[in-house]
């Protein structure tokens, strides 16, 4: 009886109330290695995820893509130490090439999180695991770190200092700096934000259950970024393609983060120092080994001192541009060399002395360059257009300065006999769906009396009772550009203009424009009153056609896409690039060369790129979870875009 009573009385109260006790002491909640990060939302996947990634980096030196074959599920961190070591390594034995690139598992005995006040013992049984495999097997005393830091004496930093050869030591600097950075647990066993290991400490029974309750410690792993393939839409076969991937990333300037700090009180200091989130954005371009890397705020000395002399010994050759004016940050190409020679190059300048409307200091780099295995050659623009939201007429000044220099390398290698496909990455500053980017995809924009802040879709500024608004023309004619985006011929400049060409008499042209421009509609307040002659408004048809005749709308001939889409498109979230203090949005894209479509016939003369893949970007939630951007996973307030694109040897003879 005593018994009974103990056993179908006493013990469920006894589970009860230590149940309470334990939601007391601990709330249900999500640890990623160490730190609380994840309430629900973001993607949380299995390990399968994982070998998405593995595929990339197992592929990235070949021209054949992703292996479909490759269904390695094996432990991540095995799986990474192929992977890497066939892409990575250069010189050196195998081996060496895994200590070279830090990729055993890490410790850090200075963890400052690695305590009993956030892993229970039992919690942490895999964790030491881990731990025990990884301690002291990292590469020490990197002093590639001390030039990080600048105070170290440059390039001879880079080599090894205790190799015979001179073989780089990214690696080594990037393990250190990982287990400086990191908490001891914290691992990127496929990838930067890829795959994190998370601690699930409770499962719970619903109260007053009669079950006891799991104590669960099984660790689950969380997939921030997924890659996402697309290559069953090839139309190409692999061995009759050139395959290239292409990263554009806003890497946040650090004297632009220290100069606006409210947009980053979200963050925890230790992750806005440089020296963090360089390693970090180092370890990204590591991981993923992109074969074109376009940047934008890169800080001047930052990328001379310390980001090109890295890449460039990770086989990359660079280009960069800083803006003009005062601040410090520009633009920056880096392509892979052993897979493109460069054909020309153009460093542009927005801001023109001649042109009050191009008073900014933005830039831009656009460069031709030759895949050593395809007949034809990529144009590749890389820029960081205008913040300003209530400036869309500079920003769209600016943004056909860029397609006319895309323009001109187009049509110089179609004079030369070969197709020219185009890529064009940035940071627009402009939201998907807004007019700027629908100028870009759609190849036209009719702007007649569009207000500038709407150009971006940034803010709502219709609460305004004054707005700027776009008329004819939206630059002056002297910057040279048309509104179909190109550069005027010589006979062009001469003949366009509403002043006379050959100052003694007006063309039919100029004097049509000067009838229809906006200044001729406004009605003089002193104008005497003809009933049927000056009492007639314009026809808002007549106005219409004449917009269209007489340039309100903006063209350009390039065909693209863009490779990200405005929503996820596995939870039909709103898809972010960026996210600050003030909010998130899209503003980062790559744009390439669509492949027309045509009939059955005509689809293998039809050019243009296919994407075989992206990186998939996060919602606005995901990245709160994750305490906002930027975080210990994620270096800037942008999140780098990645695709990988095809380019078809059979279209490269096609003009
Ligand atoms: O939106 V950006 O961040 O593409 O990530 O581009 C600009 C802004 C960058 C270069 O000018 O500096 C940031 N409020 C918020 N962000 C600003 C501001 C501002 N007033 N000014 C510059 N930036």
């Amino acid at each position: 009886m005593i018994a009974s009573v103990m056993l179908y009385g006493l013990y469920p109260l006894s589970r009860f109330i230590g149940r309470l006790a334990g939601l007391w002491r601990k709330a249900p909640c999500v640890y990623v290695n160490g730190k609380e990060v994840w309430d629900g939302g973001g993607a949380v996947s299995g390990p399968q995820q994982t070998g998405l990634s593995l595929q990339w980096l197992s592929a990235g030196d070949t021209d054949t893509g992703p292996d479909p074959d490759h269904t390695d599920t094996e432990s991540p961190q095995g799986a990474l130490e192929i992977s890497c070591m066939d892409t990575c390594v250069n010189e050196g034995s195998a081996d060496d090439g895994k200590a070279a690139l830090g990729l055993e598992e890490e410790t850090d005995d200075r963890d400052p999180v690695m305590n009993e006040s956030v892993f229970t013992r039992t919690e942490c049984e895999r964790r030491s695991d881990m731990d025990q495999h990884g301690c002291d097997e990292r590469m020490m005393d990197s002093p590639v770190s001390d030039m990080f830091l600048g105070s170290g004496s440059g390039r001879e930093a880079l080599v090894h200092a205790g190799s015979g050869s001179a073989v780089f030591d990214l690696a080594a600097l990037l393990a250190d700096s990982q287990t400086a950075a990191d908490p001891l647990g914290w691992h990127f066993p496929s990838g930067l934000g890829l795959s994190q290991t998370c601690y699930c400490p409770y499962v719970q029974f619903p109260a007053g259950s009669y079950y006891p309750a799991f104590q669960h410690s099984d660790s689950i792993e969380v997939t921030w970024r997924v890659w996402e393939e697309f290559s069953e839409s090839a139309c190409v076969d692999a061995a009759d393609a050139f395959d290239f991937s292409v990263m554009s990333y806003n890497i946040l300037a650090q004297d632009l983060l220290e100069a606006n700090p409210d947009l980053y009180t979200h963050c925890p200091e230790e992750v806005l120092a440089w020296d963090v989130r360089l390693r970090a954005i180092l370890k990204e371009l590591q991981t993923w080994q992109p074969d074109i890397i376009c940047l934008q705020e890169v800080q001047e000395d930052h990328f001379h001192q310390q980001m090109c002399p890295v890449l460039t010994e990770m086989g990359y050759s660079c280009i960069y541009k800083r803006r003009t004016g005062p601040k410090t940050d520009g633009c920056a190409v880096c392509y892979r060399s052993e897979r493109f020679t460069q054909l020309s190059v153009r460093l542009l300048e927005f801001r023109r002395p001649d042109c009050e409307l191009l008073d900014r200091d933005n830039v831009a780099i656009v460069l031709l360059l030759q895949p050593r295995s395809a007949l034809s050659p990529v144009c590749v623009a890389n820029t960081h257009l205008l913040f300003n939201p209530r400036r869309g007429d500079v920003k769209l000044a600016q943004l056909a300065i860029v397609l006319a220099e895309i323009d001109v390398m187009v049509q110089n290698c179609r004079s030369a006999g070969r197709r020219c496909e185009v890529v064009f990455c940035g940071d627009l500053n402009a939201l998907p769906s807004s007019p700027l980017w629908r100028f870009i995809s759609s190849g036209q924009l009719y702007y007649y009396g569009l207000p500038a802040w709407m150009v971006s879709g940034q803010t709502d500024l219709s609460h305004r009772v004054h707005h700027a608004r776009l008329f004819a023309p939206l630059w002056p004619s002297s910057l040279g550009v048309t509104d179909r985006c190109q550069y005027k011929s010589e006979s062009q400049t001469a003949a366009s203009g509403i002043f006379p060409v050959d100052n003694r008499r007006y063309s039919h042209e100029s004097m049509l424009k000067l009838r229809y421009c906006p200044a001729a509609c406004v009605r003089p307040a002193d104008l005497e009153l003809i009933p049927g002659v000056t009492d007639k408004t314009p026809d808002p048809e007549d106005m219409d056609m004449f917009s269209r005749r007489f340039g309100h709308t903006l063209h350009h001939s390039l065909s693209l896409t863009s490779a990200y889409s405005e929503v996820r498109p596995d939870t039909h979230t709103p898809a972010v690039s960026t996210l600050n203090s003030d909010g998130a949005a899209m503003v980062d894209y790559i744009f390439y060369s669509t492949r027309r479509s045509g009939s059955a016939g005509e689809e293998e003369s039809a050019g243009g790129l296919q994407m075989l893949g992206r990186l998939s970007l996060l919602s606005e939630a995901d990245l709160w979870s994750m305490k906002g951007l930027p975080n210990h996973t994620f270096p800037s307030d942008h999140l780098s875009l990645l695709v990988k694109l095809r380019l078809s040897h059979s279209d490269s003879h096609r003009v």
